[in-house]
């Protein structure tokens, strides 16, 4: 024991000796590391604010420039001569023709099928035209949402929206999944629908002729009431039921309180911008119904043929041959293009709806009337430049929008499968506004353009000798009841250029000038990581000296991460000193967790060093596993016994040099 104590104590001494100096010395190093540190930040906090400056810079920059591109297409005194840029498109209309323009830009914008992928029930384009003039809105609801004007010299606003800018020009419109987020996803049109539809003494726009006088007179207008029932019932499943039903009549049939987005969206469908959507709506219900019941009587018809064969019975077999034979696949593509569309229209108005909400707060929240109409041309360009209208979409709202134009509309009385609102304005004439001939000469064109193109017109006569005698169309041609699915611009279209111009690639020089700061950047936050981490092992170190986390003379520090095991019946355990214990079987790597290190006590009376590890895996109807090593003094680092005096609790019995110290000595009388 002697001579065990010897080696051990020599061992002992001279690392203990070797921890004081190991712990001066990092106390030392403290106030330089601690310098690195605040020079790491600095230089941080320097590359921050670049990164910040070169946004700014190119957020005034876009803001700038959008700023005039808007001014430009806008104004009526713009450059007419190059016929590659719209001039004159706004300054000749009044606010609310403006307002209305941005409002069916978005329902158009909803329609297309880019919105269904977007999955989104906010106009995204109205938005997106918003952040190009430092104007968000908060998320929408029932109908109100709020403006927020971004300042750009407010640091965190300033900096919150060059951020979303060079998202956007980054990676894209597509890619902003915070817009697409602002919208309501509660299917408020079939809801609201219904109660529209259920509600005496609906309220009207003046100028819109009534459904009566636009619709066919053979349409059934007594049974709107369960137009959308089968929805209804699909609307019973859904959670944004609960949500809307304060809004519902009360059990008198009451109405209790109006539900704006209700009312918006009731003005909105009788608009005159919407008739031909509502006339499709209303002929399509009944022609899917037509369809569905055509094509059960069909199988029902098929059915009993196919009895007749079993049984031999000529005669019914005859009888049934008799019948025109009809297409059910004909007819089936004919219900899914007519549910696309309905579906295409119900998402132009949730956007043209969500429109009207953002157009709202804009108006509440600008008193200044030069601000307002400045946001206003900025908005209506700028929508109809993300929503990727063309110019003959525009034309077609205008045609809707002014009264000037609302004489062709209305010339057409008889509505008829071939009726659309705007082939009356075939070929399209400018009106005169303030001494200056309207629209524009390049958006004239385009619907020139489009009163030419032969299918323009004969798509018409396709659809409608479809709908010849209100028999079951078998063919659904575009243009069917005045409605035009609406596609995307093509990229030479007047607002295609326009688009390219607006979305200028992202600038090179500033791409990469953003890319080095970014990289600048990262590194400057591994290197401040790697000095905290340095001063947290100093700190670590020198409180752990005081605090005698090494043992009392700091003898545990030379076994640090250092791991001893013995094996005890079928399984062997492993204690790692400042690290965690294990109890395992066989030779298998990992084993049941005894729990992590939990500190080291010195035991007086034996002069034992006792090592602990707590938390371990819970056991089955007992505690979580511990074990506890007791170190007495030896030459070698070993455990010598493990032992499991209770469920789950461990005990190891160990032999290190760290315990060879005078009270060893003393209590051994050595
Ligand atoms: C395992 C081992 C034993 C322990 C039992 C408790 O078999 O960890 O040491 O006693 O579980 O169920």
């Amino acid at each position: 024991m002697a001579k065990e104590f010897d080696v051990g104590k020599a061992l002992r001494d001279a690392q203990t000796a070797e921890f004081v100096n190991i712990v001066k010395e990092k106390e030392a190093q403290r106030a330089a590391v601690q310098q690195d540190l605040d020079q790491a930040q600095e230089k941080l906090t320097e590359a921050e604010s670049e990164l910040d400056q070169i946004k700014h810079e190119y957020m005034q920059e876009h803001i700038t420039r959008i700023g005039n591109m808007v001014t430009r297409v806008a104004s009526i005194s713009g450059n007419d001569n190059n016929h590659d840029c719209v001039t004159g498109l706004l300054e000749p209309l009044t606010n609310s023709e403006i307002q209305d323009l941005i409002v069916h830009s978005c329902q158009m914008s909803g329609e297309m099928k880019r919105a269904k992928e977007l999955d989104a029930s906010t106009c995204v384009s109205l938005r997106l035209a918003g952040l190009d003039t430092a104007l968000v809105w908060t998320k929408e609801n029932r109908g109100k949402a709020e403006l927020k004007r971004m300042h750009m010299n407010v640091r965190e606003e300033g900096k919150a929206l060059a951020d979303r800018l060079i998202t956007n020009a980054r990676k894209g419109e597509d890619k902003d999944k915070e817009i697409f987020d602002h919208g309501q996803r509660q299917n408020r049109n079939r809801q609201g629908k219904k109660n529209i539809r259920d509600r005496p003494g609906r309220r009207r726009l003046q100028e819109v002729p009534s459904d009566d006088d636009y619709l066919d007179d053979d349409f059934p207008h007594d049974s709107d009431e369960d137009y959308y029932d089968e929805d209804e019932s699909n609307f019973d499943a859904e959670d944004g039921e609960k949500e809307e039903s304060e809004f519902d009549n009360d059990d008198n049939g009451n109405t209790t309180e109006p539900n704006l987005e209700q009312e918006i969206f009731e003005r909105l469908r009788e608009s005159l911008f919407s008739q031909p959507r509502e006339a499709l709506l209303q002929r399509s219900k009944e022609i899917i119904d037509g369809i569905k019941e055509l094509l059960k009587d069909n199988k029902n018809d098929q059915n009993k043929v196919g009895e007749a064969e079993g049984e031999g019975e000529e005669a019914a077999a005859a009888e049934s041959e008799t019948k025109n034979p009809i297409d059910p696949a004909a007819y089936n593509m004919v219900k899914a293009t007519l549910e696309e569309r309905e579906a295409a229209i119900e998402r132009g108005y949730d956007y043209a709806i969500s429109a009207v909400a953002l157009l709202n707060s804009l108006i509440e929240a600008t008193p200044d009337q030069d601000q307002l109409r400045k946001d206003l041309l900025s908005l209506a360009v700028g929508t109809i430049v993300h929503g990727e209208l063309s110019a003959v979409h525009v034309w077609e709202m205008l045609q809707a929008i002014l009264p000037e134009f609302h004489e062709n509309v209305a010339v057409e009385k008889e509505k008829t499968c071939a009726t659309s609102p705007w082939v009356a304005s075939c070929p399209p004439h400018a009106i005169f506004r303030e001494g200056v001939s309207f629209p524009p000469q390049q958006v004239l064109q385009a619907a020139q353009a489009l009163c030419t193109t032969p299918t323009f017109t004969q798509e018409k006569a396709q659809a409608c000798a479809a709908d010849a005698d209100r028999e079951l169309p078998t063919v659904m041609p575009n243009g069917y009841y005045g409605y035009d699915v609406v596609e995307p611009r093509e990229e030479n279209d007047i607002f295609g250029k326009l688009s390219s111009e607006w979305n200028a690639p992202f600038d090179e020089s500033i791409q990469s000038k953003l890319d080095e700061m970014d990289e600048k950047i990262r590194t400057l936050r591994d290197e401040k990581k790697k000095i905290e981490d340095s001063i947290r092992d100093i700190d670590d170190l020198v409180e752990g000296a005081k605090e005698s986390k090494f043992g009392r003379d700091g003898e545990l520090y030379a076994l640090k991460d250092q791991c001893f095991s013995v094996k005890a019946g079928k399984y062997s355990y492993e204690g790692c000193v400042f690290g965690n214990a294990a109890q395992k079987e066989g030779n298998a790597k990992s084993g049941t967790s005894l729990g992590k290190w939990n500190g080291v006590e010195f035991d007086e009376e034996t002069g034992q060093r006792i090592l602990k590890w707590t938390g371990g895996v819970k056991c089955w109807n007992g505690p979580q596993r511990s074990a506890t090593a007791y170190v007495t003094c030896g030459a070698e680092t070993k455990v010598l016994l493990a032992d499991e005096p209770d469920t789950c609790r461990y005990v190891l019995q160990m032999e290190s040099h760290i315990a060879c110290d005078d009270t060893f000595k003393e209590l051994h009388e050595l």
